[in-house]
Parts: C-alpha cells; sequence; structure tokens
C-alpha cells in the first residue's frame, strides 16, 4: 500500500513537472555505460538522456549504499526523477575485492593488477552485481539488483566494452564480454538484470495512467 501511495506521487510529481514519463534521466560519467542502459532501456520502451558529471562515490562495503548514497547527493543539486547505477566486480578467491572498490582498482592497477593477483589461483569465480536506484526527490529511492556469476580468464580477451570486460567470461558462455557485442553481453549482464527489474517496476507504476 505504501508502495503504491509512493509510486502514485512519484507519477503526480512528474505530471506536475511536465516530464516525459518515457524518457529516463541517467546520471553517469561513464558513457560506455550511458550507451549499454540507452540500449537496455530502448527494448522496454523508453528512452534515456544522460546527465553528465561524475557522482559522488563514498567509500562502503555495500554497493546499494553506495548507490543511494550517490543517488541522494545527485538529486540534491540536479532536478529529478534521476537514474543511476553503480557496478563492481566479486571475485571469490579475493574474499569479493575489488566488490565497491571496483572503481578505484580500475582506475590504478586496472586489468592486470586482477590478472596479477590471480595468477596461480585455481577457483576464479567471479560475479558482477549492479545496483539502480531511481528516485524523484532525495525522500523516496528505489532500488533494483541484477547480478551474474561467472569466471575470471587467465588473461584479457576481447577489446570491446568496458572496464573488467576482458577477464569475465559469464557462466556457461565461453566469450568475455569484452568479445561479445553490446546486445549480447546487456542479454546476460548484471545491468540488463538490474533494468530489467527497474523496467518492469517503472511500465507498471510510473507510466500508466
Ligand atoms: P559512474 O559515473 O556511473 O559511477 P563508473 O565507471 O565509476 O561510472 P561504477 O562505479 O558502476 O562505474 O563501476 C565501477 C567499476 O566497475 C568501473 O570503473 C568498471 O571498471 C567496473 N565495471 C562496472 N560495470 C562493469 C561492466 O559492465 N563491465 C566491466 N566492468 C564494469
Amino acid at each position: 500500500m505504501l508502495c503504491w501511495l509512493r509510486s502514485r506521487r512519484l507519477r503526480e510529481e512528474a505530471d506536475t513537472l511536465g516530464l516525459n514519463k518515457k524518457v529516463i534521466r541517467v546520471a553517469t560519467g561513464n558513457a560506455k555505460k550511458f550507451e549499454e542502459i540507452r540500449s537496455i532501456l530502448e527494448g522496454y520502451g523508453l528512452k534515456a538522456e544522460m546527465v553528465e558529471g561524475k557522482t559522488l562515490e563514498i567509500q562502503h562495503d555495500d554497493i546499494k549504499a553506495i548507490a543511494e548514497t550517490a543517488l541522494r547527493q545527485a538529486l540534491s543539486n540536479k532536478k529529478g526523477p534521476l537514474l543511476l547505477e553503480d557496478a563492481g566486480l566479486f571475485i571469490d578467491a579475493l574474499k569479493g575485492f575489488p566488490g565497491p572498490y571496483s572503481s578505484y582498482v580500475f582506475r590504478t592497477v586496472g586489468v592486470e593488477g586482477i590478472i596479477q593477483l590471480m595468477k596461480g589461483v585455481k577457483s576464479r569465480d567471479a560475479e558482477f552485481k549492479s545496483i539502480v536506484a531511481y528516485g524523484g526527490t532525495v525522500r523516496r529511492i528505489w532500488l533494483f539488483e541484477g547480478n551474474v556469476k561467472g569466471c575470471i580468464t587467465e588473461t584479457p580477451r576481447g577489446s570491446k566494452g568496458f572496464g573488467f570486460d576482458p577477464i569475465f567470461t559469464p557462466l556457461d558462455h565461453s566469450k568475455t564480454f569484452a568479445e561479445v557485442t553490446m546486445t549480447e553481453k546487456n542479454q546476460v549482464s548484471h545491468r540488463g538484470q538490474a533494468l530489467m527489474k527497474f523496467t518492469d517496476w517503472y511500465n507498471a507504476n510510473v507510466v500508466k495512467d
């Protein structure tokens, strides 16, 4: 009931602001991530508009808390509604590292740093996790989670995608995320899963009148 009332308020808010409900404003500083989000949302009949600028990323061991805090911060100086996504690569043998520190680890030691850390390690299970955060104002935020299990390759493979794509092979697949097209990646990726949950909710609660 509470959720329904909140959804109705969000719908009313969008109406008052005169927003086109089919356009989702996405806050990210990563153009390749935006392109994936744009393509996924398009598949569900929604358009994406990039709201540029690096979002604040707090240090926390939970990516839900990171996404929620980043969205609150973005909404405090940009007009909502906004969607923001936070993701990370969690490697079992490294007890979940780099996880919430993925952005920092990618910028510093990069893909090669992970390959070095995993040298000689037999168990190579890993998981990409994604949290999509959406809200109209700082007080009301919805979270949607997606994940994909897979493993870390021995060497980087492929040149598509971004970040840790060249070293991640999803379960039951032989190619890394960097060896397949963006459409193929989106069909199995953590981001694709989280955005599917978001669009189900959004189309049912916000778009419908
Ligand atoms: P934002 O501005 O949207 O925060 P970002 O690049 O910092 O962009 P994240 O914090 O969500 O994105 O992701 C942290 C890091 O995790 C990112 O720098 C990548 O190295 C890695 N990563 C996230 N999603 C990925 C994906 O789909 N494929 C490969 N690496 C990914």
